[in-house]
């Protein structure tokens, strides 16, 4: 049993740190990041452990116990996937999250850092959106199913702080773009979906291609290797009960980022909207005055990391 909290800074030095979802986007990411310190790290994939199987999650973890624990594994996608797909959102991530926060107690993991969304906060939050309007008003409708799940998350790891003691904190990254992204038409984010429909209209020797929407909602968007840099400070760096956010403190509307997108992969020809799909939440940037008061920025601008990712994808993805 856990009851380490409020420790810092935590050192990750020689310890065994699980990283639950190892290979989706922030996955990856968390795996090249923690290379650079002194710990080992667990990975198992999805055919050796279903994190939805509360009892194949505790068997595993009671096996290896980990000293701490990153869990960005989740079922996410874009504002179409969280639309149309609401139970697999609502049941598979309260499902990760209940087995995973659960089992660290029992196991007696030291640190938990449980990843959550900008999607937590109500629809019409006043921007900048700072940590404490959790819970103040109404969801954004097309992802309230997979907001309630990681607003659960975040509560239970202030439950178990709060019981048991455990160090279990929360970090709420924004909409996070880059390297392992998933550029799938129907279930992506809005920034690998623009970057695909640039590169193929632009290879087609297309006039245009459509955004969905009106094109106003406005975004803010974190590399995700400065997220995954960001986590990394805030376990070893913070501990308490309330959730971090975790962005770039900057938006722009979606029809500015498909401008630049289209400037990245060379994409000359006119942008069309298709009115009859949704624009979601009008504006979600949050405050991101609490992580940097304990001394993290973001590093990597828009238009470095649109450019890096854009490489990814013709190198890396399309070859693969
Ligand atoms: O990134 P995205 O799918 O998710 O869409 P959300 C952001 C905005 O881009 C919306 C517009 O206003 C979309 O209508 N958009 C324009 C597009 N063209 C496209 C396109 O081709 N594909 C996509 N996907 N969008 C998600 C939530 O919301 O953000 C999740 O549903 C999660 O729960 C995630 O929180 C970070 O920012 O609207």
């Amino acid at each position: 049993m856990s009851g380490n909290a409020n420790k810092t800074p935590y050192s990750l030095k020689g310890k065994k740190v699980w990283i639950a979802g190892h290979r989706g986007m922030v996955g990856s990411a968390l795996t090249r990041r923690l290379q650079q310190e002194d710990c080992e790290f667990l990975t198992v994939t999805r055919q050796e452990v279903e994190l939805t199987r509360q009892d194949q999650v505790e068997r595993w973890m009671a096996d290896v116990r980990p000293d701490a624990v990153f869990v960005p594994a989740a079922k996410v996608g874009g504002i179409h996937a969280n639309d149309i797909y609401p139970a697999e959102f609502i049941y598979q991530n309260l499902m990760i999250e209940s087995n995973i926060i659960n089992t660290a107690h029992k196991v007696g993991v030291e640190k938990l850092l449980f990843l959550g969304s900008s999607c937590i906060y109500p629809k019409r939050a006043p921007q900048p959106m700072t940590e404490d309007v959790l819970l103040t008003g109404a969801l954004e409708p097309t992802n309230e199913w997979y907001a309630i799940a990681k607003i659960a998350g975040i509560k239970l790891c202030q439950a178990y702080r709060k019981q048991y003691g455990c160090d279990f904190i929360s970090a709420m990254p924004t909409n996070l773009y880059g390297t392992g992204d998933n550029f799938d038409l129907e279930t992506s984010h809005v920034i690998p979906a623009l970057m695909r429909k640039a590169h193929d209209a632009r290879v087609n020797g297309d006039n245009s291609f459509m955004i969905w929407g009106t094109g106003s909602p406005k975004r803010e968007f974190l590399h995700v290797d400065d997220a995954a840099d960001a986590l990394v400070h805030m376990m070893v760096h913070y501990s308490g009960d309330q959730h971090v956010n975790v962005g770039s403190g900057e938006d722009l509307s979606i029809f500015e980022l498909t401008q630049m997108v289209a400037k990245v992969v060379g994409f000359t020809g006119d942008i069309t909207k298709d009115s009859s799909k949704p624009d979601g939440t009008p504006r979600k940037l949050m405050s991101i005055d609490r992580l940097k008061a304990m001394g993290w920025s973001p590093k990597i601008s828009l238009e470095e990391g649109l450019a890096s990712t854009y490489q990814w994808y013709t190198d890396v993805y399309l070859k693969g």
